[in-house]
Formats: C-alpha cells, sequence, structure tokens
C-alpha cells in the first residue's frame, strides 16, 4: 500500500481527537561493582564470554585454567563438525565432542554447537556424494546430531560460511549448494524438529560490515522470518585484521532489527591496533541489546588456527595481554542507551481505528548514531503503519531497514514494507536506520491502518 493510498483510508476511518504524551529516560547499562573476569563482566550485562576449545587440551592445566577462570560459554573447535561426528555414513562418534560438553557442564558453561553443515570438513564419503542422496545425508547428518545433543546446546550453527565472497551477495557454490537453493531453511527445519529449545543460528566470516555479502545474508533471514523458517540467530565470525569496520555496530543492529539475536562467534584479531579494536568490538555488541555473547576463536596465541599471528587475549604462558584488559573494561563499562517515547491514542466516532505507539532507542557515538524503533499494535490489528521522527538540524539519515522513508533530514516519515506492514494486536515490528550528527529524542509518533 501506497502512502497516499494509507493516507485517505485512515482520513476515512478517523475523526481524530488525538493526545499525545511524550516521556525521556537516560538507562546507564551496568552500574555493579567491577568484575575480575571476562565471564562475569559479561554476566553483569546479561551476555555470554566464550573460547572455542579443543578437546585434545583439556588435559593442559594452564589451558583448563584460564578456560575455568574467564570464560562462560565454549565452542568445540572441530568436535562437533560433521568429519568428527560422521566418519562413516550412518555411523556416529560423538566421545571428542562429548568430552568438550562434560568439562563445560562440569564447570557451568553453556555450550555453542558448531556446526551441522559446511561445504569444509565434510567426511570423505559426503563428499563424493550429490543430488538427493547428498541432501538426504544431510538432514540426517543435522537430525542424527541436534538429536544426540538435544537439550544441552545453547546455540547450534546449524549453517557455516554458505554465501559467496565477493560483490554478487549470493550463494558459495558448493555440493550442499547443488542441492538445491532450499537445503538451507531444509537444515534448520531439521535443527528445529530435533532440539526445538536450541537456538538457532547461520554463521558466516567478512560479514563484519554492511557489505555485499552481509546484505545477502540479511536478505535471507528476513525472507525466513517472513516465512517462518525456523532462525534465530546470526554469528558474526569477526576474524579481524588491524581495524573494524565502521559500521560493525549498524551491520549487528540491522540484522536484530529483523527479530534475531546476534551473536559474535570467532572472535580474533590481529595487528598493531589489537587492543583498540578488541574494545571497539566488545563496545559494540554491548551498545546492541540483542548482541548476546561474544567467543573469542582459541584461549592463547599459540592455541589459534592463525599461527603466527598473535590474535587472541592470553599469551603462549596463559598471561593476559593488554587486549584482555581492553575487553574487561569495555565489559566493565556496560553499555549507554538513550530511550524516547512518544505514545499517541487515536478516538473516533467511525469504524475500530487501527492504533500503534512507537518507541526509539538511539545508540550515539562521536559523529553518529543507529536508531531502532519499535511499532506497536494496540488492541487491533495493523494493516500497515506510518511513523515520524524528528531529527535536528546537521543530522542525516545515511542508510535504513526495514521501512520506506520519505527524506533524509527534519521530519522523516517511515512507512512499513512488505514483510512488517501486518502486525498483530499488541506485537511490534522493528525497524532501523545509521545517521550522521547527534539525536537525544526522536520524538516519534505512529498512525496505524
Ligand atoms: O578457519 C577458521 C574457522 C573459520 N570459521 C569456521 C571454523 O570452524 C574455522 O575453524 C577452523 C579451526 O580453528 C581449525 O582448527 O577450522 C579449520 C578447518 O577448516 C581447523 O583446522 C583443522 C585442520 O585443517 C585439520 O588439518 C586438523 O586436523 O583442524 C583439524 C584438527 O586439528
Amino acid at each position: 500500500m501506497n502512502l497516499t493510498t494509507k493516507s485517505a483510508s485512515r482520513a476515512a476511518l478517523v475523526t481524530a481527537t488525538v493526545t499525545v504524551s511524550l516521556s525521556a529516560s537516560l538507562i546507564l547499562a551496568s552500574s555493579a561493582s567491577a568484575a575480575t573476569t571476562l565471564g562475569a563482566a559479561a554476566a553483569q550485562t546479561g551476555r555470554y564470554f566464550g573460547a572455542a576449545v579443543s578437546a585434545g587440551k583439556l588435559g593442559d592445566s594452564t589451558y583448563t585454567t584460564v578456560l575455568n577462570r574467564e570464560f562462560t560459554s565454549v565452542t568445540a573447535e572441530n568436535e562437533m563438525k560433521w568429519d568428527a561426528t560422521e566418519p562413516n555414513r550412518g555411523q556416529f562418534n560423538h566421545t571428542s565432542g562429548e568430552r568438550v560438553l562434560a568439562q563445560a557442564a562440569s564447570t557451568g558453561k553453556q555450550v555453542r554447537g558448531h556446526a551441522l553443515l559446511w561445504h569444509q570438513q565434510q567426511p570423505g564419503w559426503a563428499q563424493r556424494l550429490s543430488g538427493s542422496d547428498l541432501r538426504q545425508a544431510a538432514i540426517n547428518h543435522v537430525t542424527r546430531v541436534a538429536t544426540h545433543y538435544r537439550g544441552k546446546i545453547h546455540s547450534w550453527d546449524v549453517v557455516n560460511e554458505a554465501f559467496a565472497d565477493g560483490g554478487g551477495g549470493g550463494r558459495r557454490d558448493s555440493n550442499l549448494q547443488r542441492t538445491g537453493n532450499d537445503w538451507i531453511e531444509a537444515a534448520f527445519r531439521a535443527a528445529r524438529a530435533a532440539d526445538p529449545n536450541a537456538k538457532l543460528c547461520y554463521n558466516d566470516y567478512n560479514t563484519d560490515g554492511v557489505n555485499a555479502k552481509s546484505t545477502g545474508i540479511y536478505a535471507m533471514v528476513r525472507d525466513f522470518k517472513a516465512r517462518n523458517v525456523p532462525i534465530d540467530c546470526v554469528g558474526f565470525q569477526s576474524h579481524l585484521t588491524n581495524s573494524v569496520p565502521s559500521d560493525y555496530q549498524a551491520n549487528l543492529q540491522r540484522f536484530a532489527a529483523l527479530g534475531v539475536d546476534v551473536q559474535i562467534t570467532e572472535l580474533d584479531i590481529s595487528g598493531a591496533n589489537q587492543t583498540a579494536v578488541y574494545g571497539s568490538v566488545t563496545r559494540s555488541c554491548l551498545a546492541v541489546p540483542r548482541c548476546t555473547g561474544i567467543t573469542v576463536w582459541g584461549i592463547r596465541d599459540t592455541d589459534s588456527w592463525r599461527t603466527g599471528q598473535n590474535p587472541l587475549l592470553f599469551d603462549g604462558n596463559g598471561n593476559k595481554k593488554p587486549a584482555y584488559t581492553a575487553v574487561l573494561d569495555a565489559l566493565n563499562a556496560g553499555g549507554t542507551t538513550t530511550t524516547t517515547t512518544t505514545t499517541t491514542t487515536t478516538t473516533t466516532t467511525g469504524p475500530a481505528p487501527s492504533t500503534c505507539t512507537a518507541s526509539a532507542s538511539v545508540n550515539s557515538w562521536t559523529g553518529g548514531f543507529t536508531a531502532t524503533v519499535k511499532v506497536t499494535a494496540g488492541s487491533t490489528a495493523l494493516r500497515g503503519w506510518r511513523v515520524t521522527t524528528s531529527l535536528p538540524p546537521g543530522t542525516t539519515v545515511t542508510n535504513a531497514w526495514s521501512a520506506d522513508r520519505s527524506g533524509d533530514s527534519g521530519t522523516v516519515t517511515w512507512t512499513d514494507v512488505d514483510h512488517n506492514g501486518s502486525v498483530a494486536a499488541g506485537r511490534s515490528a522493528e525497524f532501523g536506520f545509521l545517521g550522521t550528527g547527534s539525536v537525544a529524542d526522536l520524538a516519534p509518533t505512529c498512525a496505524g491502518s
């Protein structure tokens, strides 16, 4: 429905009595005392802090001392992959995965499962399959492994690295992709059926900023949400060198606005700016309410797959590096969120109107901000909605998701897009935008149709 049609139909329905109430509040996220470990500091913000773990190192006391002291989540670095868990078709081996799980369970840590389907680390027999035989084997693998670990996995990377690098934003060619474009949703449906309580994630690399690859994944997640394909989270591996994209936080936020959690799943950072970049990545996660946790891809530099690059938080002797302190300090500082709420109530003498409220959450930094706007239906369902926001002079919208907009500055009108116009009574839709300049209060108003 276009804006003109919506305005006309709303005008026909409403003889308007409009009351507006406005409230603004500043929420400071962590005011608790400083914690002394990564896991405890993250827990004070409601998040986990994890590490990739190798079963073969659990006998190394330096390794397990740091693991047990610092981390509240673990990911098996290789032990739950296809080649490890189903070395022969239909014959499963969970010995190493169970060692990782048992160590985590005995020390109260949650577990990220990694990864049910991936084009790498497939057993030889699967590499030699194709077509419906491979599809059947792949879905059977998802079902059997997720069933084995049912109830014990916090989040599963159901599908890993299925999108291509480069400018196209499309799928990577692989034996799995050649079984049909719907292989990813088939895998998510099988995983949900096998373990209904695990959060189901899509995980990938080079997706850390707004780019063609991350936008291709964004479109897939939006499509999955619109069609009720079960997906709960997106993992951003974040294998970084010397810097983090300037729109890292905005990228996390735009995925969160689709209604999924976001997780930083394989963080490691090499280069001279390592300490500062670790701090920056941590603060970005804290600024996004649905960024639920961070996992580093190994414990000591000597445990890293990036041999010789020293990209982790502990040196080869298990000593804390400056990057560790940057992360701990950032976690202890918590996040700052400015929230403004405007409520519009409409009464009518005609047919029951569709009312809505809008609230905006703004995360700011010097020179820029991201905003997330939540549109909530009143006691009747919305068929469409229109929100206005007031941007102060000198402020410009540079990027937006999940809404159409009328302009870039001043009073901007936002309207629903295909997938989020229908909102059931009492339920919410979200959209968001990125801007330059500084905003204190967006004063959103909402009108429904
Ligand atoms: O490549 C870094 C990561 C990228 N995202 C997905 C992750 O699953 C991936 O992890 C790495 C592991 O850290 C490595 O440890 O995945 C590699 C495989 O692509 C792992 O390397 C493999 C070696 O290639 C094998 O030769 C070795 O047998 O580790 C195996 C177990 O040590």
